[in-house]
């Protein structure tokens, strides 16, 4: 299949299906305006009177709903008319997309005013998409999807699939996308410049769909692109350079989202290279983009990773808040500090990174991974909206959430130019639920499924069997993994598969110290490293607490002795052997349930899911051997019910 074909790619959430109940329906579109003109064409034929559907464009809502916004939406039916209010464009196409997800029920009974305003003004997708291939990561860094539906092999791809992807897109609720990895290699550095053309053409296809498009950049731009001496973000020179070169780019682009920042993490360059602070750093680009209304990301994700593994002292967990909780309140408005959802690394299971609280002074957006580098590759079935969810809900401040603390939500996107977009199929849900978190966070992850599930395979598709892989399918990839929160174990490198030892005596700083007395990283205040205190109440006494702390997260915070006890009444020990013979299990069943599909769905996606699951099962008891075998070795202590270990 060409690539660039759309007729062989699966149509996701936005089937033709999914438009039946509008296309049977007269539907009026009252509004002018790029995105008005979006939704007509949505639409098709329009009518102006007799409607059954009315999208209107007005200031003006009922006085019964709040303000709209610029993205909001009201929607009511009245007298056998469905009708969505906006107040400005954007709102109207996401109104639109709203009745296309409730299908036939849009236009049943008698309806309240309901206001739907999103949660986050931005609600962002990150791609680590490369321009050329890179010799290690490839054309998309951590993507799973195939290539890059932006370039390939160095060249920009034609742009018909990007446009159904910022149609995917806006059907979820994103309005932003980040084109290039935060690894800015030279060629992507030049996007900024002399490759700027290949950004405009791909902001045009994405504004239709009220989707803005940032670019990452290098902090050493001025000197490697500029040809300046320096990129000291206090240099006169190199202030200017960034003002001269945004300013091109909004020539270009005058609805250009701004710029995404790695500076100093990873090899990346930044301000600490000439004894400047990170607010110093993020402020030059701030005050670059500021006279046009951008925005720059700054990435919280700094940390040595050239640590020495016999280092007790150095923890990773603690760096992004050393580094960033004492520049709160020093940023700018328009920089905004894009802190992971955990303080290491996209593991399955993290706590909350305590910077999230630490910077009430400070604009910050959170960061998810859909691409699931530490959660099955997309090989494994693995639905992640019941974790971020999770996230979402976390009451870290007080009474308020981390929904409550973040200003915007921001992801790395897990699509490619893979016919079904994200290699495993059931990957949709999670590119899906993304979105529809971001827009709502209070969304309950298993609805979201159930709209997923409709709309991208429809009625037919076996829903009880679906719910029953997918719902506890980030739970049961948890249970076959890293135990207890204790995270990583996986290979080197490429970060799939089991490793229990792979990152133990590197120098990225991530320890599971397993010895023959017990397992898990002493970040306590009292024996440890001291990372617990970095949380507010009650968190900081409940994680420094052998007995407080969740079960799911004992090994992140202590070193646990095998035999100690959880909070389910099992030892550490036993708790490892039976989750993962349970979790591999479990994915046999998985395997088995998805049989209850055949010919619901189409067959190239069954042969594909089939492929999956076979890998999954077969993964999953690989992790299962390899764990059990490890840790019965460093324990001594038996399985207490005699299963085989090796
Ligand atoms: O999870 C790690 C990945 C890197 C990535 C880095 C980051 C883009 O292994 O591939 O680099 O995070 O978030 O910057």
């Amino acid at each position: 299949m060409d690539i660039d074909d759309l007729s062989g790619v699966h149509p996701a959430w936005l089937p033709p299906r999914a438009f039946q109940a509008i296309a049977s329906r007269r539907v009026a579109v009252h509004g002018t305006g790029l995105l008005v003109e979006t939704v007509r064409e949505e639409v098709g034929a329009t009518v102006t009177a007799g409607a059954e559907l009315v999208l209107r464009l007005t200031g003006e809502a009922p006085s019964e709903v709040g303000p709209l916004g610029d993205e909001g939406f009201a929607l009511y039916r009245r007298d056998g008319v469905t009708v969505v209010l906006a107040g400005a464009p954007a709102g109207l196409l996401h109104g639109f997309f709203h009745v296309v997800r409730l299908g036939e029920a849009a236009f049943a009974g008698e309806r309240p005013v309901e206001r739907h305003v999103p949660a986050m003004r931005r609600r962002m997708l990150d791609h680590w998409d490369n321009i050329d291939v890179h010799p290690v990561m490839g054309q998309v860094e951590r993507g799973y999807s195939g290539g890059s539906i932006f370039w390939r092999d160095g060249v920009q791809r034609d742009l018909a699939r990007v446009r159904a992807y910022g149609r995917l897109l806006a059907a979820t609720g994103i309005n932003a996308v980040t084109l290039n990895n935060v690894n800015v290699h030279l060629a992507e550095a030049r996007l900024l410049t002399d490759r700027l053309g290949e950004v405009a053409a791909v902001a045009g296809v994405l504004r239709p769909y009220g989707i803005r498009v940032h670019l990452s950049v290098s902090f050493a731009a001025p000197v490697t692109l500029g040809g300046l001496p320096t990129a000291d973000p206090l240099d006169e020179g190199v202030r200017g350079w960034w003002a001269r070169t945004t300013a091109r780019v909004y020539e270009a682009i005058p609805d250009f989202g701004g710029y995404v920042v790695k500076a100093d993490s990873e090899g990346q360059p930044g301000p600490f290279g000439y004894g400047r602070s990170h607010a110093d750093g993020a402020n030059a680009l701030a005050d670059a983009l500021a006279p046009f209304g951008g925005v720059v990301h700054w990435r919280a994700f700094v940390y040595n990773h050239r640590q020495d593994w016999r280092d007790r002292s150095t923890d990773r967990a603690r760096a992004a808040y050393d580094h960033f909780a004492p520049l709160d309140g020093t940023f700018r408005d328009n920089a905004i500090l894009q802190v992971k959802y955990g303080p290491i690394d996209f593991q399955t299971r993290e706590p909350i990174s305590p910077v999230i609280a630490a910077m009430p002074a400070t604009n910050v957006a959170v960061e998810l991974q859909v691409t699931q580098e530490y959660t099955g590759q997309q090989r494994h079935a693995c639905y992640l909206g019941p974790m971020w969810s999770e996230v979402l809900r976390f009451p870290l401040a007080g009474r308020v959430t981390v929904a409550g603390l973040a200003r915007e939500l921001v992801a790395v996107s897990n699509a490619g130019d893979d016919r079904f977009w994200t290699g495993h199929p059931l990957a949709q849900a999670n590119l899906y639920a993304f979105g529809r978190l971001a827009w709502e966070p209070s969304l309950d992850p298993l609805s979201i499924l159930d709209e997923w599930i409709d709309l991208a395979l429809g009625p037919d598709a076996d829903r009880e069997a679906l719910h029953a892989i997918l719902d506890d399918s980030w739970r049961t990839y948890e249970s076959y993994t890293a135990p207890l929160g204790v995270g990583f174990m996986v290979r080197p490198g490429h970060h799939y598969g089991p490793d229990v030892d792979g990152y133990e005596y590197t120098p990225w700083g991530t320890y599971h110290f397993a010895d023959r007395e017990g397992v898990g990283v002493d970040r306590t205040r009292a024996t440890g490293t001291g990372f617990t205190g970095q949380y507010p109440q009650p968190w900081a006494d409940v994680y420094e607490s052998l007995e407080r702390c969740p079960d799911e997260l004992l090994l992140f915070f202590h070193h646990a002795p095998y035999d100690h006890v959880l909070h389910s009444g099992s030892t550490v020990i036993q708790h490892i052997y039976d989750t993962h013979f349970a979790g591999a299990e479990r994915t046999v069943e998985m395997r088995r349930l998805w049989e209850r599909l055949a010919g619901q769905v189409a067959p190239d996606l069954d042969a594909r899911v089939r492929e999956r699951l076979d890998e999954q099962v077969r993964s999953a008891a690989e992790w299962r051997d390899q764990i059990n075998t490890y840790f019965f070795r460093k324990s001594g202590v038996p399985d207490a019910k005699g299963r085989t270990i090796y």
